[in-house]
């Protein structure tokens, strides 16, 4: 084995993915506590003098309490190197976890104990089982009374269409937890040191396990990697209980970086020469310095630090100088990494979101990330018009991360913007006014069907009262219809337009 290669087989990246509200940071922050990346862990709503969850490092995020955006974080655990990417649950920021879910080699799913699978992670499951990579399931939340664990993991075969074998069982739950039975030593690990075990609720686990064993699946290492069979663990991230046990073995079978595969269908060996893909940009992560950072998943080979590559897109040439990792709570500037990290580099404007950067002297080029189709829009104004170059700036790189999309009037020069959900203004309006002090207003223009159609194809006449003729970012034309209605009558019109929708 090449060098190279032992050190890539160090590396695990994975993303953590649920139902709003499962505990995902929670758990981010006690697996960094775990690594030695912080020293005590912070919470997700910093309650009185407490310290704030680390991946939740945006002020809307504190504020709110919930995850409004992915954040990437790394930390090293029995000599291997974690690149773990916490995303945020909400179906209003799906399309920032969708793309986070391209940069991952294998995925946590969190589910609340007491709830069981929620819509959410239904969805994200779905996109992840396409992909066909390995799902690790932590039931959270056991110092909570929860639901029976065998209807638990009986909901998680049925409703995701997983198999499922469980690692660890909940000995009692809430009031009556005594811990978590470890089903490979077959043994207890209680919940607390101090008291009493009640064998009652112990023998209830050991009936339980045996049932789930008589109807259980068969342990296969080749059905986890190919994300066909989850391994299940129990525990509480708020109490840190089962989160080491859950980490031990999640970097036992979880798979190395893969080898990821280009536009034209050729699968690029992790050893490579250096290539990777820009999957989230990211604005004002420091206050103090108003910077911009691209996040790259490193798909092969080895970065330098000081290296020149090429942007696939343009062909242009770049040097990598200014690349940092994050450490929790630091930030580092790096002189190496290889396949299967997620390095930041500083951005001047250089990058798009599916940008592919190489070193080799064969042109690579990775597929696009997924891009959603918009439902709701807004017209947008400045509440200030003497401040019309910050909130210029403002709408510029907020649109360039990807946190709403732009339309531009096909004459006129009206800002549109489009979202997903509701949610994605809020944040929009606060990080405008929070991070470029630009004020903006809205005009909600509601709910419309946006279909993007061929340059060649677009023509001034096709504006009326219920279609909007406007440009998107790029400048590639886009229909804005007022309803299904609308949109039938201009196909019935113009039958040979191509009308194009995204995800
Ligand atoms: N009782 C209990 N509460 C927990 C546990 N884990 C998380 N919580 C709480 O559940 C709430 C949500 O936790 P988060 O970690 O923010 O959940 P999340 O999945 O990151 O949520 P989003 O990012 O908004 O989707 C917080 O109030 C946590 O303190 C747990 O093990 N037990
Ligand atoms: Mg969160």
């Amino acid at each position: 084995m090449t060098d190279l290669q032992t050190e890539i087989n160090t590396r695990r990246t994975f993303a953590i993915i649920s139902h709003p509200d499962a505990g995902k940071t929670t758990l981010t922050e006690q697996l960094l506590l775990h690594g030695g990346a912080i020293r005590e862990a912070g919470t997700v709503k910093g309650r009185g003098s407490n310290k704030m969850a680390s991946s939740d490092w945006m002020a809307i995020e504190q504020q709110r309490g919930i995850s409004v955006t992915s954040s990437v974080l790394q930390f090293d655990y029995d000599g291997k190197r974690i690149n773990i990417l916490d995303t945020p649950g909400h179906e209003d920021f799906s399309e920032d976890t969708y793309r986070t879910l391209m940069a991952v080699d294998s995925v946590v799913m969190v589910v609340d104990s007491a709830k069981g699978i929620e819509p959410q992670t239904k969805k994200l499951f779905e996109i992840v089982s396409q992909r066909g990579i390995p799902v690790f399931t932590f039931f959270n939340k056991l110092d909570r009374d929860g639901r029976s664990p065998l209807d638990l993991v009986d909901e998680l075969e049925t409703v995701l269409g997983i198999q499922a074998y469980p690692m660890n069982w909940p000995v009692g739950s809430g009031q009556i937890l005594q811990g978590i039975w470890d089903l490979r030593e077959d043994k207890l690990i209680p919940f607390s040191q101090e008291r009493q075990v009640d064998q009652s609720v112990v023998d209830e686990a050991l009936l339980e396990i045996e049932l789930q064993k008589d109807a259980g699946n068969q342990f296969d290492e080749d059905a986890i990697a190919h994300g066909k069979l989850t391994p299940v663990f129990f525990g509480s991230a708020l109490a840190n209980f089962g989160v080491e046990e859950f980490l031990r073995s999640y970097l036992e079978f979880a798979p190395t970086p893969q080898p990821q595969t280009t536009v034209d269908e050729k699968v690029v060996p992790v050893t490579a020469d250096f290539s990777g893909f820009v999957f989230k940009i990211q604005a004002n992560m420091d206050p103090k310095h108003r910077d911009r950072i691209a996040f790259v998943r490193i798909a092969s080979g080895e970065f330098d630090r000081g290296m020149d590559v090429t942007l696939a897109r343009t062909g242009r040439k770049l040097k990598l100088s200014n690349v940092t990792q994050f450490m929790a709570e630091s930030r580092e500037n790096i002189q190496t990494a290889v396949a299967g990290d997620i390095i930041g580099v500083y951005d001047t404007g250089n990058f798009q979101i599916g940008d592919t950067i190489y070193a080799g002297k064969t042109k690579v080029e990775y597929p696009d990330l997924p891009t959603f189709t918009p439902e709701l829009f807004n017209r947008v104004i400045p509440k200030d018009v003497l401040k019309k170059k910050s909130f210029e700036k403002g709408i510029e790189q907020l649109v360039q991360e990807g946190t709403i999309q732009l339309f531009k009037g096909w004459r006129s020069s009206d800002y549109i913007i489009g979202a997903v959900g509701q949610l994605q203004f809020e944040v929009f309006q606060f990080r405008m006014e929070n991070e470029y002090n630009s004020t903006v207003i809205f005009e909600p223009i509601g709910q419309k069907i946006a279909r993007w159609i061929p340059e060649s194809q677009a023509d001034d006449k096709m504006s009326s009262s219920r279609t909007m003729l406007m440009r998107d970012r790029f400048d590639q034309p886009v229909i804005l219809f007022e309803n299904q209605f609308a949109l039938n009558w201009f196909v019935d019109k113009y039958p040979d337009v191509t009308l194009e929708e995204k995800l």
